[in-house]
């Protein structure tokens, strides 16, 4: 066989790539989708960019400033829990439909990290800056300096000093679960779950993405997860779609999880399906640690379709269109839990 037929006759076993077509009347845009349910205020500020035909890009960063500024939320911005040190560290990342990026990654005493990767994309030769030099990069584009310890947040840090038990456990939602010593270790460990990716379908049918966190709480000091790593927490192709996570970032960084989420709905998968693929990938690769932790995949294709995927029950995530408003739960790999 010549190798031409040999790719002929084998991709027949590949599932049947989609066609993006340009006036697909079932298409729902402008979309914006994000994870968690407190992602629904963040669709709401990115929305009435959406609705008054803006950029998906504006209304990303729009909408993930709203969780940023979020002082009850523990892991996004002012008021996540510190590093094991005390430190309050930001990691973020955004993307446009050009394939520009940009990412800040151990970010301290800023509250937007994701207004300062949008920054480093449109600003700087630049990827990523990191830590000091992300610091310093924010201020001389007057970003300005401030406190993002809140009471609270030092209090958990403090109560959790005093075991200072490192098991970097996230994600605790499932019920049959919360008893379980990991609270122990995470004081309010049911709020460890609270990065935000944010994706978004515009008028122009142009897709963007978001993500920002303070990661995993009590972490090592310069710890950084997926969620600021382009690829792993957040990937948009604007010919395909769109992927961001969340959960243990670790674990999603081994996969390139949101690039892997995008490739497999360019292979024909839909939003949901690849998100599906992306976590069975995670689980058969270590069965055993995939039991333990959490990991949800969120999906947004060219079209305006979305979906999402977890390996355990719990996580949520947001939808707002021109009709739907929406908190949706996601499926999920293990149907029950181990204790
Ligand atoms: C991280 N993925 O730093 C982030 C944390 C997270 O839900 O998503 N929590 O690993």
């Amino acid at each position: 066989m010549r190798r031409r037929d040999f790719i002929r006759t084998s991709s027949l076993a590949l599932p049947v790539v989609h066609s993006i077509k340009k006036d697909d009347p079932s298409a729902e845009f402008p979309v914006v989708v994000s994870t968690w349910d407190f992602g629904k205020a963040a669709n709401a500020a990115a929305w009435k960019i959406l609705s008054a035909g803006g950029k998906a890009i504006d209304a990303i960063e729009t909408g993930a400033r709203v969780t940023e500024a979020d002082q009850s939320n523990k892991t996004v911005g002012v008021g996540g829990y510190p590093d094991r040190d005390g430190h309050v560290t930001l990691d973020a990342c955004i993307m446009d439909e050009h394939g520009n990026c940009g990412s800040v990654m151990c970010l301290e005493d800023i509250m937007h990290p994701i207004s300062v990767a949008r920054k480093v994309m449109e600003k700087t030769p630049h990827v990523i800056l990191v830590g000091q030099g992300a610091l310093q990069f924010a201020l001389q584009n007057g970003f300005t300096r401030q406190n993002l310890l809140t009471p609270d947040s030092e209090a958990a840090w403090k109560e959790w000093l005093k075991k200072a038990n490192y098991k970097p456990v996230i994600n605790i939602e499932n019920s049959s679960y919360q008893q379980t010593p990991s609270t122990d270790h995470f004081p309010g460990s049911i709020d460890n779950h609270d990065t935000i990716g944010i994706l978004a379908l515009d008028a122009s049918r142009n897709l963007s993405g978001g993500c920002t966190t303070s990661g995993m709480a009590f972490k090592m000091h310069g710890r950084v997860g997926d969620s600021p790593v382009i690829g792993a927490g957040l990937f948009v192709d604007n010919e395909v779609g769109a992927a961001t996570s969340t959960g243990v970032g670790e674990e999603v960084i081994k996969c390139v999880g949101s690039h892997l989420v995008v490739e497999l709905m360019r292979q024909g998968f839909t939003a949901p399906k690849a998100c599906k693929k992306a976590v069975e990938r995670i689980a058969q690769r270590n069965p055993q640690k995939a039991r333990e932790i959490q990991i949800g995949f969120l999906a947004l294709d060219k079209q305006g379709n979305y979906g999402a995927y977890a390996l355990q029950n719990g996580f949520t995530y947001s939808v707002k269109t021109k009709d739907k408003e929406m908190v949706v739960e996601s499926d999920y790999h293990f149907t029950i839990r181990p204790r």
